[in-house]
């Protein structure tokens, strides 16, 4: 390696070990200002910040291809309205956000192209700010794709979109193996000639219960892919024990806490909430929903358990490159990139201890500190080896 390499590296190192103990000093000295219930931290602007700059997964397609109904499939959202099959439905795009309370990513249904001049130009403004996940949407037994490749030479050229999925629906109109492989085939190409290489896709149907199950395990796996943050959304497995059932209802709550966190950090403007706040009013309001008190005794004994210096040395040693993969804030430096994977990393691996904490108390029972140890190591790592798989997945 030249020696310029060696030491942009080493810079790059350096500023990532000073982004934890920035932070985690940060944390443990700051947070227990906010202990107090009555001290009443307005989450506003973080909040606001984060919910601004959601991953947001664009749905691309012909009017009548399925594009609504994927995003009622996959939300549970019945309220969002889909088409007859026979007039255009969705007018104008909207932003549908998942979930709807303390939201983690968003859908951006457009309206269907019918016209070959579609100028996808607002569109791509409202998604090159945050994740850029692009899904084409094309019902099988429909060649005639011009509108739709014509707006993604558009949008490939803008350079603002990198993850595209295509889902090929309908698959059931075209009854015989070989003639829905040659359709799916033809449009698959006529997507990758204009991208420029191999896609991604997914086939599936919304009119058939068997074919839709298949397609939205597929479907549900590749969006995990594309946004790494949702597997850990996903992440529902067979729950060993209550405790990790009772966890599992307030993750999302805890995720939201902890995008809200990175989000501050990412973008340090003025008056935005500091993370410690955030942290304080997670673990008040986690607290809150196990039925126990939360004060400062509550939260020396959480905090002497989870250990400060075990804290801070287990963040040094980690890689946090890989994590800072998983954080779904683009357009930062390093340092601020760092900065913000540590804050979303810990508030999350806080939120895990400290659900383990109060599940014990809550039931009279005494906590001991390896398992708190053990929760706060394994959340992190559990991000951490998320993002690692995607970033090894793409080098190949
Ligand atoms: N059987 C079947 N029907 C589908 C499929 N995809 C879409 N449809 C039907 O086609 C109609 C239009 O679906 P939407 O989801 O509203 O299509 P859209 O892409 O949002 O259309 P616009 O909003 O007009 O752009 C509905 O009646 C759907 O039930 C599919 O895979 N199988
Ligand atoms: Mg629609």
């Amino acid at each position: 390696m030249l020696l310029s390499q060696t030491l942009s590296v080493m810079q790059e190192l350096n500023q990532l070990q000073s982004g934890v103990f920035v932070a985690m000093n940060h944390f443990f000295k700051q947070l227990y200002d906010y202990i107090n219930p009555t001290v009443n931290t307005d989450l506003k602007p973080a909040a606001s910040q984060w919910q601004s700059q959601l991953p947001t997964i664009w749905l691309l397609g012909k009017t009548g291809a399925g594009k609504s109904s994927l995003v009622q499939a996959v939300t549970g959202n019945s309220a969002i309205e889909v088409g007859n099959g026979f007039q255009p439905c969705t007018q104008t795009s909207v932003t549908y956000r998942y979930p709807e309370i303390n939201p983690l990513f968003c859908f951006l249904d457009t309206r269907g192209l019918s016209e070959a001049d579609y100028d996808p130009e607002d569109d791509i403004e409202a998604c090159q700010h945050q994740s850029h996940a692009l899904l084409v949407v094309m019902k099988a037994e429909e060649p005639e794709q011009s509108s739709v490749l014509n707006a993604l030479k558009k949008i490939r050229k803008s350079g603002a979109i990198k993850q595209l999925l295509v889902v090929h629906t309908g698959i059931c109109a075209l009854p015989g193996q070989e003639e829905r492989q040659r359709a799916i085939g033809y449009n698959q190409d006529q997507v990758q000639q204009i991208w420029g290489g191999e896609v991604k896709s997914v086939c599936l149907d919304f009119g058939s219960e068997r074919e839709l199950a298949a397609g939205m395990t597929e479907l549900n796996a590749a969006l995990a892919e594309m946004l790494p943050i949702l597997y850990l959304l996903g992440d529902e497995k067979e729950h060993q024990s209550r405790e990790e059932a009772n966890f599992s209802r307030l993750k999302r709550e805890v995720m939201w806490y902890a995008g809200t966190a990175g989000a501050s950090d990412a973008i340090p403007a003025v008056g935005l909430v500091s993370v410690p706040a955030i942290q304080g009013k997670m673990l008040h309001s986690l607290a809150n929903q196990y039925g126990v008190e939360w004060d400062k005794q509550r939260f020396g004994e959480f905090a002497g358990l989870l250990g400060t210096s075990f804290v801070v040395q287990y963040l040094s040693k980690l890689g946090l490159r890989q994590l800072v993969k998983l954080i779904p804030v683009y357009g930062q430096t390093v340092g601020s990139a760092t900065a913000a994977a540590v804050s979303f990393g810990s508030t999350y691996a806080i939120g895990r201890a400290v659900c383990k904490y109060l599940y014990h108390i809550s039931k009279g029972e005494p906590v001991s500190e390896r398992e708190i140890k053990r929760a706060f190591e394994q959340a992190f790592n559990h991000g951490k080896d998320v993002a690692a798989r995607e970033a090894n997945k793409k080098q190949h």
